[in-house]
């Protein structure tokens, strides 16, 4: 093994992108990578998001691409990882990966991250400057490749990830963010963990099975109360996001780490995603009295669309469910947010109503403690809808404008938006969702608790303010 290697963790930027959807926050994929490689090699990792910005033309990516050539040129090394996380990243990730080879032709390139996980063949084209191409998780793949166990052929070559451990994943290694600290010595972000990996459900939007793994995996809540400590210790953040793609899958796992979260009484905000099946009144009990705020994947309030959405067998009691446990979390004062997907494909008016009705039932209460994240449903390789493309526009005559929206030089953040959900729809009509939720806007405001009114309207709802 060559321990002289040096090597560069690099985050490409996103280009066409609207700003106001800028993130400052370390990109925990890399950070994850990192402190897997920092043991073996010197590793730095950069972000040229936060370092140059996030183009949205061709005159501002003309000059994004000058300052990234100036930038990477000042670096050396031998190895660069590019994490090509989302599919937004995909023009940003082939611009910089040809610079890096103009600048270094012997450097050897990795991309990694869900897009290359879903279409690791966007990466193969002629003179495509990547060596590697990894679909999955990428430590031990990356490992293979500086310790020199996988070689270099003259066409990029596709590696599969494979799963780590996490009860032998060293804790992170917080020391290149240290100095990101503000004035009062605290880390302003919220800062992104995973205690958890891959999730065993199969919703047909989620781009989770791009990478391959359909188990769950934990580290122990030992070790991830540990590992939460360490973070307290050195970056004092002002909230922790638990990012797991679905927290506590196993129920004795959940309560042996939420007993041990409680005791800890941290006075900084977690956050928590989870499906709303798995959390019951005991997990509520442990919950409450936490700064806590749990965002629920809920999806929709219409039993036809969680039954095309995959994300339940059983509908109905799945709804009833989440009624009892929002009612029960509201009583216990635990902050909940719903996740809403609205224009799914085979989305229709009726649906749609289907959903504000539930919404409404919900809002029937006061001193509520639930609130609402909404979005259009946004179009991404990799999932079992783009698999099955053919099927929903057959079975429901969904249209799907830009199919490979991320080769487009504009706003990508839109066009993965432009859905026809079903025939149901015209172009014209599909935002109708946005006015029949601007409609219960009030009663939502009305149903809140005070705390939970302060909490959105500081957080998520600025117009409240
Ligand atoms: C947590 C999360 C976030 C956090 C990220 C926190 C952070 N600081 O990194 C927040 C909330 C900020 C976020 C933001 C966004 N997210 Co998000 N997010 C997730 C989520 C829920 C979990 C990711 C996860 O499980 N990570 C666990 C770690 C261990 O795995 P990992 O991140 O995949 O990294 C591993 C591999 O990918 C690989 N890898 C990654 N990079 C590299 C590089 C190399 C060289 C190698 C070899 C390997 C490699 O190795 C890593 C370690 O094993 C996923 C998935 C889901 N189920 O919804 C969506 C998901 C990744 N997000 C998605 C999207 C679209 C976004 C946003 C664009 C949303 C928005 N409106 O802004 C932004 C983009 C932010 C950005 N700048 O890139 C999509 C991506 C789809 C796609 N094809 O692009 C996903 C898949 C959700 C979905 N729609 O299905 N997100
Ligand atoms: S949406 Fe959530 S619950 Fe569904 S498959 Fe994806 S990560 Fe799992």
């Amino acid at each position: 093994m060559s321990q002289a290697k040096k090597i560069l963790l690099l985050f490409p930027s996103i280009f066409y992108f609207p700003q106001e959807l800028e993130r400052l926050e370390v990109k925990s994929q890399l950070l994850y990578l990192y402190s897997y490689l920092k043991p073996h090699f010197d590793v730095k990792m950069v972000d040229l998001e936060t370092e140059i910005g996030r183009p949205n033309s061709r005159v501002t990516i003309r000059r994004f691409k000058e300052k990234a050539k100036s930038f990477l040129s000042q670096l050396d090394f031998d190895v660069v990882g590019i994490s090509c996380w989302t599919s937004l990243s995909y023009q940003a990730t082939l611009s910089v990966g040809s610079i890096l080879k103009e600048i270094n032709p012997k450097a050897t390139l990795i991309v990694g991250g869900y897009h290359p996980s879903a279409v690791p063949e966007d990466f193969t084209y002629p003179e495509s400057p990547f060596d590697f191409i990894v679909i999955g998780e990428g430590e031990r793949a990356f490992l293979k490749v500086c310790q020199g166990e996988v070689e270099k052929e003259e066409k990029p070559v596709i590696l599969s990830g494979e799963t780590a451990n996490l009860k032998d994943l060293p804790f992170l290694d917080l020391s290149q963010i240290t100095n990101k600290k503000n004035e009062k010595g605290r880390y302003p972000y919220p800062f992104y963990i995973y205690l958890s990996r891959d999730c065993p459900f199969s919703c047909n939007f989620c781009m989770e099975v791009a990478k391959r793994n359909r188990g769950w995996r934990e580290m122990s809540p030992d070790k991830a109360i540990a590992q939460i400590q360490r973070i307290v210790d050195e970056l004092k953040p002002y909230s922790l996001a638990l990012a797991d793609a679905c927290f506590g899958i196993n129920p004795k796992w959940r309560k042996e780490f939420l007993g041990k979260l409680k005791e800890k009484n941290y006075d900084f905000w977690v956050s928590i995603e989870t499906h709303p099946n798995l959390l019951d009144y005991e997990d509520a009990d442990l919950l409450s009295g936490l700064k806590v705020e749990v965002q629920f994947g809920l999806e929709s309030g219409s039993p036809k669309m969680l039954e095309i959405m995959h994300k339940v067998n059983n509908p109905l009691k799945y709804l009833e469910y989440f009624k009892e446990l929002s009612l029960n979390l509201s009583q216990k004062k635990v902050l909940h947010r719903a996740n809403i997907i609205f224009n799914h494909p085979g989305e229709t008016h009726q649906t749609v109503m289907e959903t504000i009705d539930f919404m409404k039932m919900m809002m029937e209460t006061d001193n509520s403690y639930l609130f609402w994240a909404i979005g259009d449903y946004s179009h991404f390789p990799g999932s079992q809808i783009d698999s099955n493309l053919d099927y929903y526009e057959k079975t429901y005559g969904t249209q799907i404008a830009h199919p490979q929206w991320w080769k487009l030089e504009e706003d990508q953040w839109e066009t993965c938006r432009k859905v026809l959900p079903s025939k149901d729809f015209t172009w014209e009509d599909k935002d109708f969702w946005q006015s029949r939720v601007q409609e219960i806007d009030e009663i939502l405001k009305n149903s809140l608790s005070k705390e939970a009114f302060d909490h959105v309207a500081q957080r998520y709802r600025f117009d409240w303010r």
